[in-house]
């Protein structure tokens, strides 16, 4: 039987090294960990309704969230692939207060600091909504050999070598950039291999979906409810109505809108005055793959791979999609931010 030929993970970013600034094999090894440990956390959320791995470890993060058993996993599976690689010298990570510095004097000369959300949107485990892995990766401001400094993991979105999510959903999918282009492999359960399904992934300028937690509505900037309206305004020429699609989990509304076209929103709240997501591990690794696929990701003000971020779990204001579509909402946004 004729077979298509497959690229793998493996393969491609082997492959692509020499796009990285001054890679050599090592930036391939971390990419490489990156995926065993998906491929681990994919195996547990496959079995999580086999298996006794639902429902609450019974700890509360440093966010004073309920941690699911899952998250916890994914943060020790992840934790300890990243260790494994020798080439990351620590890790930030929603589960814990401050970043995580390996203490093995290999993981000491590792070049690169990564910050991840091990597992976003856990809360939608429980009824089987997909739930995705988002990590962002830079070079150590800090000597190499020495213990990371809190420097290295508060660094501007724009420093990121490389970012990108997992998508644990009908299929498991990784999507990375690392600044040409955004990337798509398939796991191929089958063979254990993440297998490149969707190369160079450009979202469309124009889209027709929206998605936010419109149950906020009384609470949402003037501009974001005027926004909405607009949304949901019947104009043939321009194909509104849009749509409205909301999963509740970053990952799976974004990679949606990726592919189809469309602005995901979340905005500033009553009972998150700052927003919900936070910059390090969420706004910026999905703002640099919107960017890299055509699209555009701001706070509201400014674009979101610039901003400080001066601490870990700082939280902002988000709204990532296609390009024309920011536009617009930004134009509301200033309007109505000026009267
Ligand atoms: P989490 O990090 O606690 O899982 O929260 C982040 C999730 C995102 O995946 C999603 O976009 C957002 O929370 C949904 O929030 P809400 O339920 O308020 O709409
Ligand atoms: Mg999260």
């Amino acid at each position: 039987m004729f077979m298509h030929k497959v690229t793998t993970l493996n393969q491609f970013i082997v492959e692509r090294q020499a796009e990285i600034p001054g890679a050599t094999g090592e930036f391939s090894r971390l990419l490489h960990h990156v995926g065993i440990a998906a491929k681990k956390v994919h195996r547990e959320v496959n079995k999580a309704g086999l298996a006794d791995i639902l429902g609450r470890a019974g700890t509360i993060n440093v966010q004073g969230e309920n941690q699911q058993k899952l998250d916890v996993f994914a943060d020790n599976t992840f934790m300890d692939e990243l260790r494994a690689s020798g080439e990351c010298c620590g890790v930030a990570t929603e589960e814990n207060e401050s970043a995580v510095a390996f203490d093995e004097d290999l993981c000491r000369r590792g070049k690169y600091a990564v910050c991840m959300d091990p597992l976003d949107g856990s809360s939608n485990i429980d009824a089987n909504v997909p739930v995705g892995t988002i990590f962002s990766i830079y070079r150590r401001l800090s000597p190499v050999g020495e213990r990371p400094s809190e420097e290295d993991f508060l660094q501007a979105g724009t420093a990121q070598i490389a970012a990108g999510y997992v998508i644990y959903g009908s299929s498991t999918m990784l999507v990375y950039t690392a600044g040409r282009g955004v990337n798509g492999f398939t796991l191929d359960a089958s063979i254990g291999e993440f297998c490149l399904s969707h190369p160079l992934v450009q979202t469309p300028a124009r889209g027709r979906i929206y998605s936010i937690n419109e149950g906020n509505y009384a609470n949402f900037p003037v501009g974001v409810k005027k926004y909405i309206k607009y949304c949901q305004e019947i104009d043939e020429a321009s194909g509104r109505p849009y749509t409205s699609r909301y999963i509740g989990s970053l990952v799976a509304d974004f990679h949606r809108n990726m592919l189809r076209g469309g602005l995901f929103l979340y905005p500033e709240t009553s009972r998150y005055p700052e927003g919900k997501l936070r910059l390090v591990y969420e706004c910026n690794p999905v703002a640099f793959i919107a960017e890299q696929s055509g699209g555009a990701a701001t706070n509201g003000t400014r674009r979101v791979l610039e901003l400080t971020p001066g601490s870990l779990h700082r939280r902002v204001p988000f709204y990532a999609g296609s390009r024309e579509m920011a536009g617009k909402l930004m134009e509301f946004l200033e309007f109505f931010n000026h009267i």
